[in-house]
């Protein structure tokens, strides 16, 4: 299918017990045997790995033992034949005998071009192409379940199904197009009830992003509230390591600092930032605005409250301020006396859980953050599907929105010539989706966030 045989690392750039080198396309195995030799008397077997050495042909001596397996096509990953070295994983080492593969003949791979010559070769389709590197990038272990479930081809095969759906249908009401007086016709009962299950099916696809989109870049909050109520020592405690600097003087965090944590195998990306206050100085001044415009922006917010010190105007305005944001209120220093009218203040705020914490001592810090995952995570049944990418979300809306159209016109009393157009015009959506239609455009878009050597 491709003339060129590509090579690369496909282990991670660094000191390793193992570095693993790969070759696809024709001539993988010829090339190979010219920088690895195996150990006398023994052969290069299908699917059988066998020990030897790498070879420099220009100095003609050996470098390096290694192992060497081959894998002819078609029933490889990229359905071409492949070959993979296993050697030391020795930066230096692996680099030379890429530079002798390259020599030989082979090209360097691109990033992702393995799995785009698998995808190319219609071995697996974009969805799974997407979840291979998904998969390897995961952050948390619920999230590489999914990603192999797709891989697999669970996602797949479920669009696989709704492209079948959405064609039988069409065929259908085409056939009582054709041939209105054969008993043909598709009843627009059953048309708007097949719609109506396939826009439910679609909808639960498109909210799952919300999900995927926790599990893959996390939730942004930001931890806001006066000068010295502890945001700087619960930003430290809950990312368990010093980051934030601490002092006792009020205006130390100026600027603002991002790190992220995993509560329950989603990620949160904390926010540290300057206290929200009129101040004085030019930095602190910069540092407020700053944090206020982000604490706009975050999706939750940890307000922080010092209660062991008297309520002022100035908490009252904060929690005015965020209440209409999805936010949890702090009572922090609980393990000083306590001088807050805590109750005057969640009065203000029936819609805002409230909790009691010492940021200092780590009291209630797991309670906080059990209530941080129940408060901020969508939740879903753990055995659907649920999507990762803003591409397939918005390719999954369009289909909706073509067939809650032909469901509009359908209702209203339009013809079937009509309606159909608008159910057909899903069709190449699916397409796109799945990869059947190729677009360069999407390829590179996708191939160019993966790893050299996947
Ligand atoms: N007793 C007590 N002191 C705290 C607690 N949290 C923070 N502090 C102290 O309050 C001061 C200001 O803390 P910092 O985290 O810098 O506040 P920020 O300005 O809101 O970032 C420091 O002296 C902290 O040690 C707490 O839970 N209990
Ligand atoms: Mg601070």
């Amino acid at each position: 299918m491709f003339e060129d045989t590509i090579i690369s690392i496909s282990t991670p750039i660094g000191f390793g017990g193992l570095g693993i080198i790969r070759l696809s396309g024709n001539n993988s195995l010829s090339i190979a045997k010219k920088i690895f030799k195996p150990k006398k008397g023994r052969q290069v077997q299908p699917r059988r790995s066998v020990f030897g050495h790498l070879y420099n042909f220009e100095q003609k001596e050996y470098f390096e033992e290694a192992y060497l397996t081959f894998f002819p096509k078609p029933r490889t990953y990229t359905r071409e034949n492949m070959v993979e070295i296993s050697c030391h994983g020795s930066p230096v080492i692996l680099e030379e005998a890429i530079r002798l593969g390259i020599k030989a003949g082979a090209r360097p791979a691109n990033p992702g071009e393995f799995t785009l010559r698998a995808y190319l070769s219609g071995r697996i389709d974009l969805l799974q192409a997407e979840a291979v590197n998904d998969l390897i990038r995961a952050s948390s272990l619920r999230q590489a379940r999914l990603s192999f479930n797709q891989v697999e081809g669970k996602l797949s095969s479920k669009m696989a199904s709704l492209r079948a759906k959405v064609v039988h249908l069409l065929a259908r009401i085409e056939a009582s197009l054709e041939f209105p007086d054969e008993g043909l016709r598709a009843s627009p009962k059953q048309t708007e009830k097949t719609l109506e299950n396939l826009v439910f099916f679609l909808r639960q696809l498109i909210r799952s992003y919300d999900i995927g989109k926790s599990l893959v870049e996390g939730i942004t909050l930001a931890i806001t509230g006066r000068a010295n109520v502890g945001k700087s020592t619960l930003f430290n405690s809950l990312l368990e390591r010093d980051r934030a600097i601490v002092t006792p003087y009020p205006g130390t965090t100026r600027d603002y600092l991002k790190e992220s944590i995993r509560i329950n195998e989603a990620i949160f990306t904390l926010i540290d930032m300057a206290g929200i206050e009129r101040s004085s100085h030019p930095a602190e001044k910069e540092g407020v605005r700053k944090g206020k415009r982000i604490a706009e922006k975050a999706e939750g917010v940890l307000l922080l409250l010092d209660s062991s010190r008297r309520e002022s105007p100035e908490d009252f305005r904060l929690i005015e301020k965020f209440k209409t944001k999805k936010t949890l209120l702090l009572f922090n220093k609980m393990d000083l006396p306590q001088k807050m009218n805590k109750t005057k203040l969640k009065g203000k705020t029936e819609q805002i859980p409230a909790l009691d914490i010492s940021a200092l001592k780590g009291t209630n810090l797991n309670k906080l953050k059990k209530m941080i995952s129940e408060f901020f995570l969508p939740t879903q049944e753990e055995s659907e599907d649920i999507i990762l990418h803003l591409r397939q979300k918005l390719l999954l809306e369009d289909i909706e929105a073509c067939l809650i159209k032909g469901q509009h016109l359908l209702k209203e009393g339009y013809p079937e010539e009509i309606y159909v157009e608008e159910i057909r015009k899903a069709v190449p959506l699916i397409g796109q989706l799945t990869g059947e239609i190729r677009s360069d455009e999407i390829i590179e878009d996708i191939f160019r966030r993966f790893c050299v050597g996947k």
